[in-house]
């Protein structure tokens, strides 16, 4: 093995090296440490394909899985530099949006640490997910450019490229390639696709372009504005190009590997991480065609090569590309679809199972349903409601094919890289095996009746509340106070989420603040941070992030309930963000409306870093609660078979509500009030006042009262420091089993067989 040192890869001392030349030289140098523990290979290969891989920074990660953070930081150190400096200077890559695309950067990092040969495909976005900045109260979004600032990238250009025909023009890709590094032990890649002809100068203002000229505009945003039809074309040109790039690739290399094509299935298989992929199944029955296999046949291959991960239960979700698109963007699979239209007519009448509707619209998941050989979901419950009531008709037909998949975080990101001192405190107690073998967490189940353990996680608890606070005065210039309860939710800002109770609730503790006697009040300030971005035409949900940086600065100019309460919205909240956010989570903020979340993935990061779950009985909250026990963690709100019930008999009224319950009322009532129209827009507050009056489609209301008392539990527990820190050590004992890597053996064991 190679001794790599910096030093030898700048060309001057590092003391006089600037940010830039040192943050290339480690570029360099990881790639060779990168090339020297080599690639995982195989003849079977996974293609994990996906619009979104929210990788993070790489940096201080790569380091850690080749095994040269500790001596990088020391040789730095020494030269008088700061490895932290360096990873400020990084750019995040903006790759993806929310948990579906962290789930696959953390699928890749489990894959290439089990040994499995896997290619991450998707897309080089040049800007990726907007950039969110504040003002006036109000989120602005603009263009991410990630890759610039003369930094090297860790994305290579490669000499492949692929010719990829749209109906009305033809395009020639570059595919870009990252190193995906486990953890001690070989690499596996992620493979982007990018059209040279991609111009970033067509961008007029923010994230406003010209959205006629595909060739120009391709890859330059992920999910551009749907509100309207160029935009929606647009995607299914973004999706189109992705699945025929991966199908290609794939073709190719499975040549290589030796297969004959008719064998495909022992050569490859493919995960389809939510609809976005989903045209790759058409591509590739006409790519087989081309190659001289027929049709029968090749759908055959295709079912046994394709799976089909399901991520969501909200309709709007499961795509629906009107025909017409297709026919613009890739008249060569229209006939495909229809014979596989057909097919299916032919053997199934119920409409819901239907290929292409009555309207002439594609439903992307039926397709994927119909012809993969797996339909998994993202937690026990989720996978449940999909079997029993979203996907009921299909799992008529094909029982065998539903299968549960609960999610799973990497624990060298979420523990090892982003919390030094809680991995510094376990592996003291029970030594480095857990980092791979994640059960191994439970060894530290015994100590829960130590108290000057407790006492020790109380204290990482609080210097990560310190470090996170003087990260975000820097960031933002929000000051926060290290000793109030860190009372977290961050997540993709959506009304199935429900920030707006948080909102809500924090909106009556200030009432209630306002009307306490001196001696009544609480003892430890709350600090209610929020991070998160609403998509760019989601209306509402901008509202929400309106009222929510209004409400911190009426409770700011209020000199008595500032000292007891402030409510705090990070700005451009991202992977970065989290790994500062989360090992300083008190309470982990988990309030979706029963049977909405699908699985969640930030509920297991927070657990992992000893916060305590507030939480529905939702997604993988469930599976948390069972695991942790009633002790360790605080549930409340309708189940999911209450609000299942209750939307389908469609009489949910949320004034009932609102006028029997006063608080509630009043709390509704503020959004308008003189105190917050004085910091905000009438129409926005005006416009989320009524929404949740009229219509509350998430049914906030009927939760509130349950969530309040609930909470006031949870604040009143956290006063008793050593209780709280043993339900901490539990939650981060039992936290095991949603290590990524135990996710990835599944899929490995009863889906891809690639060993
Ligand atoms: C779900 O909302 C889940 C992730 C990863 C999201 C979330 O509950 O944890 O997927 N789905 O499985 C999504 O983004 C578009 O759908």
């Amino acid at each position: 093995m190679t001794e790599f040192s910096l030093a030898s890869y700048a060309n001057k001392p590092l003391a006089e090296c600037t940010e830039l030349e040192l943050f290339n030289a480690l570029l360099s140098l990881t790639k060779d440490a990168a090339a020297e523990k080599g690639y995982n290979q195989g003849k079977k290969r996974l293609y994990y394909i996906s619009a979104e891989f929210l990788i993070g920074k790489l940096l201080s990660n790569n380091l850690i899985n080749l095994g040269l953070y500790d001596q990088v930081r020391a040789e730095l150190a020494e030269a008088g530099r700061d490895l932290a400096e360096l990873e400020e200077f990084e750019n995040e890559p903006s790759l993806g949006n929310g948990g579906l695309g962290r789930l696959a950067a953390c699928f890749l990092d489990s894959c290439a640490t089990l040994g499995l040969p896997a290619s991450g495909v998707g897309l080089a976005y040049h800007c990726g997910l907007f950039r969110q900045s504040f003002d006036k109260n109000k989120q602005y979004e603009s263009p991410d450019y990630w890759l610039r600032w003369g930094q090297e990238s860790w994305m290579r250009r490669t000499p492949k490229h692929y010719t990829v025909n749209f109906g009305n023009l033809s395009v020639t890709s570059t595919m870009y390639q990252i190193d995906v590094t486990g953890y001690h032990s070989q690499c596996d890649t992620l493979n982007l696709f990018d059209v040279d002809t991609v111009d970033e100068r067509v961008i007029k203002n923010r994230i406003n372009f010209d959205k006629s000229q595909v060739a120009k505009n391709l890859t330059l945003f992920l999910y551009p504005d749907d509100s309207d039809e160029a935009g929606r074309i647009l995607r299914v040109y973004q999706e189109y190009f992705m699945v025929s790039n991966a199908a290609q690739l794939m073709l190719d290399e499975c040549v290589e590997r030796g297969s004959n094509l008719h064998d495909l299935a022992d050569y490859a298989a493919v995960q389809i991480n939510d609809t976005h992929p989903t045209m790759v199944i058409p591509e590739l029955i006409r790519l087989l065609g081309e190659r001289g296999i027929g049709f029968d046949e090749a759908v055959q291959i295709v079912r046994d090569t394709c799976a089909y991960t399901n991520h969501t239960i909200l309709a709007e979700a499961l795509e629906c590309w009107p025909l017409s698109f297709i026919e613009r963007v890739a008249p060569q699979l229209v006939p495909i679809i229809q014979q596989l239209d057909a097919f299916v007519r032919g053997q199934y009448e119920d409409d819901f199972v239907q290929v292409i509707d009555q309207w002439q619209n594609v439903h992307m998941a039926n397709i994927d349903i119909h012809f993969s050989h797996s339909v998994n979901g993202v937690a026990a419950l989720h996978t449940k409601i999909l079997e029993d009531s979203e996907l009921a008709p299909f799992y008529k037909i094909y029982p065998e094919k539903f299968n549960n998949k609960t999610n799973g975080i990497t624990f060298r990101r979420w523990m090892v890289e982003c919390n030094p001192g809680l991995n510094k405190l376990v592996s003291g107690k029970i030594g480095e095996g857990w980092k791979t073998d994640a059960e191994q967490l439970e060894q530290l189940l015994p100590l829960a009746d130590d108290p000057a353990f407790l006492a020790q996680l109380d204290q990482v608890k609080r210097t990560n509340k310190q470090t996170f606070a003087a990260w975000l005065a820097a960031h933002q210039g929000t000051v926060v106070d290290p000793d109030s309860v860190f009372d977290v939710q961050s997540k993709r800002l959506h009304e199935y989420k429900r920030q707006q109770l948080n909102l809500l609730w924090a909106i009556r503790k200030y009432q209630r603040l306002q009307m306490l006697e001196a001696d009544e009040l609480p003892k430890h300030k709350v600090t209610v941070i929020f991070g998160a971005k609403a998509a760019p035409a989601y209306t509402i949900a901008k509202d929400i992030i309106h009222a929510i940086i209004c409400l911190g600065k009426v409770i700011e100019a209020d000199p008595v309930a500032s000292k007891y309460l402030q409510v705090v919205m990070i700005e451009n909240y991202n992977v970065t963000a989290a790994q500062h956010l989360i090992p300083a989570a008190d309470i982990s903020e988990q309030i979706s409306l029963a049977s909405k979340e699908a699985s969640g993935t930030s509920n297991m990061k927070f657990m992992l870093n000893g916060a305590i779950t507030l939480g529905t009985m939702d997604g993988a909250n469930v599976e948390i609660a069972e695991l942790v026990g009633e002790d360790n963690i605080y549930t409340f709100g309708d189940s999911s078979d209450e609000v299942i019930a209750r939307y389908k008999r469609g009489d949910y009224n949320p004034r009932s509500y609102y006028e029997k319950d006063e608080e509630l009322a009043a709390a509704v009532d503020f959004l308008t009030s003189d105190a917050m129209l004085a910091q905000g827009d009438a129409t926005n507050l005006n416009r989320l006042h009524d929404e949740l009056l009229n219509k509350d489609w998430f049914m906030t209301f009927p939760d509130f009262a349950d969530y309040c008392a609930t909470k006031a539990q949870v604040l009143k527990d956290y006063e008793d420091r050593e209780a709280w820190q043993r339900k901490a050590l539990v939650n981060i004992s039992k936290a095991g089993y949603f290590s990524s890597d135990r996710t990835i053996a599944q899929y490995e064991k009863d889906i891809w067989h690639l060993r």
